[in-house]
């Protein structure tokens, strides 16, 4: 009994507190151990891939003890806490990341070594948690870690999807998908924690009762009911005791089998049964910036936010504090609206099952959540049908109805009489059927809005959000840039430069502080050191080299200049304008003299990037960049001035081995479409040039690192729309670059021409939405005045260096500052150091 408890108590406060000194004997014996014990090896069977579980097993087991301290410390002190609720998570692997930011990398190295194996082999037997489809989850895994690194108290909460994105193959130049098996058996870095479960109701009925007190009260019952298991990530700071936390949620499949038919003998049925019983988190939907309708993801999305919220009120309630002081230990804020069925959640939480009365509750809600819009896309604005919502949810929908009812009577009261604006500021659009517009529902229950790059921030005031701020004003609504962990980004995708830049920052500092890289601007003119920093980019493009030869069988020189552009593939982001770019130079290289050829640039055009399974223009797109590159790579006339490689199946480890390789990279979208993009900042960190459009956070680069080290062309943001209209109504002549690059597809220089016409209509009888008519003469001219600039290689270096130099905004250090101290009002807390 009590005795026991006290004891065990003790002893596991003083574990804890003690961690296992690093040195290599332990580290081996704790490797070893592992093998035996957990990966159950005898010798002869030990290869790199159980030597590299046992290693992460050895690592995890130093995570959970900072992990157990860290929430115990912050439990407490009773803390406020942010919860970072996102359906996406693109953590890609862990292993690096814990080394480094233990400081056991060397250690590791070096036991590794002694054990006949080597660090690089071992961490590619790493799969990639690939649980997001791009931006807007990978920006929540830079969050996550930047919390834990500053000592924020705070938690991720997401899915724990059995498939993240699909694996991407290229088959006869097509993008073909197949199902992302990341977990591996077992997943050495999430923690099961079976005893954690909450159980999610979907359908049913509302029935009023009355209270003991005679106060009428609601309840949702019956329906279908199934329980949402919790797994932990632990996520360590750089350089800090603290280890925070991502918790995802998995759907458990209903009980194993049907008792009853088991027993009538009928095993293969009742079996047959539960393997068909659909999970809600078998898969992630590989949508970016879009919208699916789907009844299973309206599911997902709540069975995420009922789990979330419960296991939030448990912890809250565990403090034995009063419900108003809810919003002064709990922050929320939601990525973007997906997580948004929060909202009618928490409020049906509190009303319902804890009893308290509409205001209170509505008052606790609005003081909790905040939220981001990542995107202006119409197309990605989710609306879920109210039929749809009745029959899964049918409390929540008339929760919905609720708010909406009482915010528009607070609209008219401001402003009688004005129709319009009420059905404009509704949450509930009018229709057949009527859609909850999720974003207007997110908006009106948060006490802050935030877009993610300044012109975003601009953008979303005077579109989508507009009558929000002749409602509520304009403070509500705020900018917090986009950042990237310099850990991931810098420091662990490329240890060359960051060697480098420790020696001469003469301090290791800049990895948590990344203002101190603004040291390297005195370097500038340093032959040396310029002679260093050219070497790594080459060093990093011959493994970059090796790398698309292993995957694509292509040969390409490191000497080449190369030109990138990676990320999800997307009409606005017009990776088409791109590959367009790329035939004209191969007309003009084909008609070239000898003697004039010999004067061009040689470059090597590299793309990557999913489509969503869904996606015909995208698909398409993709099909006629391998076209491309087949033709462009087999012809022997080109002297190797040109390639063009498509690398397949984009992640954040194929990320990490790209982004240090680039000269120059691509970040094209019409203006006004990209929110903010965030690879432009993990490029320019690498010390590489990009090429873009005056769009998204590319406006915020310029501005640091100043208008001569970017190639900026294109139309502006507040042009688009005129220019969309007139290419509408009265389309432009087609410029005779474009219109000669269009007739080589046509002619069937890249095989059969009916293949790509669908894709060639986008342009010519689509309406050209995204302008690439109107930007493709300034596109080129951006072109040569990079390869002009390339030529000079002295100012190159300087250029490269400076915009190295001048990315301290962008960490994600500083966008988390922000959002702590401007929306979340959370404090660090550093779990104190061990013993
Ligand atoms: C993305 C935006 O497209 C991108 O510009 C931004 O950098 C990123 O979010 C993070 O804020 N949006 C999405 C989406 O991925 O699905 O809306």
């Amino acid at each position: 009994g009590q005795v026991g408890k006290t004891k065990i108590a003790s002893l596991m406060e003083e574990f804890d507190k003690k961690e296992e000194p690093v040195d290599n004997e332990r580290v081996q014996n704790a490797i070893i151990r592992h093998l035996s014990t957990t990966m159950v090896k005898i010798p002869k069977q030990v290869d790199s891939f159980a030597t590299y579980m046992a290693a992460a097993y050895s690592v995890r087991d130093r995570l959970i003890q900072r992990w157990n301290e860290t929430q115990e410390y912050h439990e407490s002190l009773q803390v406020k806490r942010v919860y970072y609720m996102s359906m996406e998570f693109l953590l890609g692997r862990s292993m690096d990341n814990a080394l480094l930011a233990l400081g056991l990398k060397k250690v590791y190295s070096d036991c590794l070594n002694g054990l006949g194996f080597n660090m690089e082999d071992c961490l590619e037997e790493e799969l990639n948690a690939g649980l997001g489809n791009g931006g807007l989850g990978r920006l929540a895994a830079c969050y996550v870690d930047s919390l834990a690194t500053l000592d924020y108290p705070g938690w991720g909460y997401g899915l724990r999807y059995e498939y993240g994105m699909f694996k991407q193959l290229i088959v006869d130049g097509y993008q073909k998908e197949v199902p992302d098996e990341w977990l591996g058996d077992p997943n050495p870095w999430e923690l099961p924690r079976p005893d954690i479960c909450y159980q999610v109701r979907f359908y049913g009925h509302v029935n009023t009762r009355r209270n003991d007190d005679g106060k009428e009260q609601m309840h949702w019952e019956g329906g279908q009911v199934v329980d949402a298991m919790a797994y932990d990530v632990p996520v360590p700071g750089y350089g800090t005791n603290n280890v925070t936390n991502i918790r995802l949620w998995s759907c458990k499949k209903e009980k194993l089998f049907d008792l009853g038919s088991f027993n009538e003998g009928d095993y293969d049925h009742a079996f047959a049964a539960k393997m068909h019983a659909e999970s809600l988190t078998a898969v992630l939907y590989p949508n970016d910036n879009h919208m699916v309708g789907k009844e299973l993801r309206l599911k997902q999305e709540f069975l995420f936010a009922s789990a979330t919220l419960q296991d939030i009120i448990v912890r809250f309630k565990q403090t034995g504090r009063p419900w108003s002081d809810f919003p002064n230990l709990v922050a929320i804020q939601l990525n973007d609206t997906h997580p948004t069925l929060g909202v009618p959640e928490l409020q049906r939480l509190l009303i319902d099952e804890e009893g308290l009365d509409w205001d209170t509750a509505w008052d606790i809600v609005t003081r909790t959540f905040s939220f981001t819009n990542h995107t202006v896309l119409p197309e990605a604005m989710e609306r879920w049908p109210v039929p749809m919502l009745e029959k899964i949810l049918p409390r929540h929908m008339s929760i919905i109805y609720d708010i909406n009812l009482f915010f528009l009577q607070k609209v008219e009261k401001r402003f009688p009489d004005d129709r319009e604006l009420l059905r404009h500021i509704s949450a509930i659009e009018e229709g057949y059927p009527q859609q909850v517009r999720m974003a207007f529902l997110a908006c009106i229950a948060s006490h802050t809005v935030n877009g993610v790059a300044e012109i975003h921030s601009e953008i979303i005031k005077k579109t989508i959000f507009k009558d929000f701020i002749h409602y509520f004003g304009s403070e509500k609504f705020v900018n917090k840039t986009n950042g990237i962990a310099p850990r991931r980004w810098l420091h662990q995708a490329n240890p060359l430069l960051s060697e480098l830049i420790t020696s001469v920052v003469q301090t290791k500092d800049w990895v948590k502080d990344l203002r101190l890289l603004g040291k390297l601007e005195e370097f500038v003119g340093d032959a040396e050191f310029e002679q260093q920093w050219m070497d790594i980019k080459l060093a990093n493009k011959k493994r970059l080299a090796a790398y698309i030869d292993k995957v694509c069988n292509i040969k390409v020189s490191p000497h080449a200049m190369f030109d990138v552009q990676v990320k999800r593939i997307h009409e606005y982001k017009r990776q088409f304008m791109n590959i367009l770019g790329v035939i004209h130079r191969y007309n003009q290289l084909k008609a070239m003299s000898e003697t004039r050829r010999q004067k061009e640039v040689p470059k090597v055009v590299i793309f990557s990037g999913k489509a969503a399974s869904g996606y015909y223009v995208a698909k398409l797109i993709i099909k006629l960049i391998t076209s491309v590159a087949a033709v462009v790579n087999a012809d022997e006339s080109l002297d190797n001035l040109l390639k063009v490689v498509f690398i397949p199946d984009y992640n954040v480890s194929v990320a990490e081995v790209i982004i240090p390789a680039s000269d120059i990279s691509q970040h094209i979208s019409t203006a006004g479409t990209e929110a903010s993009g965030t690879s432009n900042m993990k490029f320019v960190l690498n010390g590489g040039v990009i090429l873009g459009t005056v769009d998204g956070a590319n406006v915020e680069i310029c501005e640091e690192i100043g208008e001569e080290n970017i190639f900026n062309f294109g139309c502006l943001a507040d042009e688009v729309e005129d220019f969309r209209h007139t290419q509408r109504y009265r389309p432009m002549a087609i410029h005779p670059a474009l219109k000669s690059v269009l007739k080589t597809i046509e002619n069937g220089t890249f095989g059969k021409p009916s293949i790509f016409g669908p894709l060639i209509e986008t342009l010519t009888s689509g309406g050209d939405v995204y302008l690439i008519s109107i930007d493709f003469p300034s596109y080129l001219e951006a072109l040569k005045a990079v390869d002009r600039a390339y030529r000079d290689k002295k100012s190159w270096v300087a250029r490269s260096i400076r915009c190295t130099a001048n990315m301290g905004k962008f960490s994600s250090d500083r966008s988390i500052h922000e959002y702590a101290r401007e929306i979340w009002g959370i404090k660090p807390c550093p779990t104190p150091p061990k013993v």
